[in-house]
C-alpha cells in the first residue's frame, strides 16, 4: 500500500510478471481511507453531482432512464470530482504503471468509473488499443482498481493471459451489454477451445494493470445479491501525440486545428521520470 502522492516502484519480479503475461495483480494499492472516499463520491456522481461543476466526457448512465441491469459507466470523471482525481491521477498508480510498462512518463489518456450491479450486464472482451487509432501511436496502460471484493461470479474483469502478443485484432461488436462477452474476441482471433481467461479476485482496494492489446473483459455479475465497482486510470505514454489520420468523437475536441502535441490541459502529464508533472495537477486534487 502507498499513498497516492507517492512513487511507487514494482520489483524486477512484478515487471517480469506483467511482460510475460500481460497484467499484473498488486494485491493492495488503495487504504481504507482511499476506499471510503472514493465510495462515499459514488452515489452522487452516477446521479450527476458534479462536484467540479464538469461533467465527465462520457456519462453512460442516467438515472430512471438506463436499464438497471446495464453496467454504468463514466468517463473522465476526474474532471466532475476531485476525490476521483486524487486516485486516477496519483503519482503513485502513473509511476508504478510507467515502470511496467518501460516508459519514462505517463499521462491521462481517460479515467473510468464502472458500477456493476446486482446481476448486471456484461463488457465485452476487447483490447483497449483497437479503439485509440486517434493517438499516434495507440498505446495505453491501464491500472484497473476495486472498490469491492471481487470473485470470478460478481462480474469482475478477466484478463487473457500472454495474449498482448497476438495479433492486433479492430473494434468490433456490442461494447456495453453484449449477449455472448467473448464473442467478438473468438470471432477477432479465431480461438473456438479454451482461452486462459483469469479473474482478478482481489479484496477492495486491490488493483491489476494491464497492457493495450491484453484483452480483457467482464461476464455478467451472476449474484444478485453484491455490486462490483471499479476505478480505472487509462494511461498513455506521455510522448504521445494526435493522430493525422483519425479522430476520436469526444477525445479529439481537445484537439486544435492542426496541432501534434496533446494539450497538459486536457491530458495532464501524471508523472514522469524525471520529476515533472503538469504544474496545475496537485493544486487541483489538493481541493479533495
Ligand atoms: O471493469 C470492467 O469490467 C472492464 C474495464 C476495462 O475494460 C478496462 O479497465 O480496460
Amino acid at each position: 500500500m502507498s499513498l497516492p502522492g507517492r512513487p511507487l516502484v514494482p520489483s524486477a519480479a512484478q515487471v517480469s510478471q506483467y511482460r510475460a503475461d500481460g497484467f499484473l495483480v498488486v494485491e493492495e494499492l488503495l487504504d481504507a481511507s482511499e476506499l471510503s472516499a472514493l465510495r462515499d463520491r459514488w452515489e452522487a456522481l452516477f446521479s450527476h453531482a458534479w462536484e467540479t461543476g464538469v461533467a465527465p466526457d462520457e456519462v453512460n448512465y442516467t438515472p430512471g432512464v438506463t436499464p438497471p441491469e446495464r453496467t454504468r459507466q463514466l468517463c473522465n470523471a476526474w474532471k466532475a470530482d476531485r476525490v476521483v482525481a486524487r486516485t486516477t491521477l496519483s503519482v503513485r498508480n502513473a509511476s508504478f504503471a510507467a515502470c511496467l510498462a518501460g516508459v519514462d512518463g505517463l499521462r491521462i489518456g481517460q479515467d473510468n468509473l464502472i458500477w456493476k450491479p446486482p446481476s448486471g450486464k456484461a463488457l465485452l472482451a476487447h483490447q483497449d488499443g483497437a479503439y485509440l487509432d486517434w493517438m499516434d501511436p495507440p498505446n495505453m496502460t491501464t491500472c484497473w482498481m476495486a472498490l469491492d471484493d471481487t470473485h470470478a461470479d460478481t462480474g469482475t474483469i478477466h484478463h487473457l493471459r500472454g495474449s498482448h502478443r497476438w495479433e492486433r485484432s479492430p473494434v468490433g461488436g456490442e461494447f456495453h451489454a453484449p449477449d455472448d462477452w467473448l464473442g467478438h474476441l473468438r470471432s477477432a482471433t479465431g480461438v473456438v477451445g479454451p482461452l486462459e481467461l483469469v479473474p482478478i479476485e482481489v479484496p477492495a482496494g486491490g488493483a491489476a494493470f494491464h497492457d493495450a492489446w491484453t484483452w480483457h473483459g467482464s461476464p455478467p455479475n451472476e449474484r444478485s445479491d453484491v455490486q462490483r465497482r471499479a476505478v480505472i486510470s487509462h494511461f498513455i505514454d506521455a510522448r504521445t501525440r494526435w493522430s493525422a489520420g483519425a479522430a476520436h468523437p469526444v477525445y479529439s475536441r481537445y484537439r486544435r486545428p492542426g496541432e501534434a502535441e496533446m494539450d497538459e490541459a486536457f491530458f495532464p502529464v501524471v508523472w514522469r521520470a524525471d520529476g515533472y508533472r503538469t504544474a496545475w495537477l496537485d493544486d487541483f486534487v489538493a481541493a479533495a
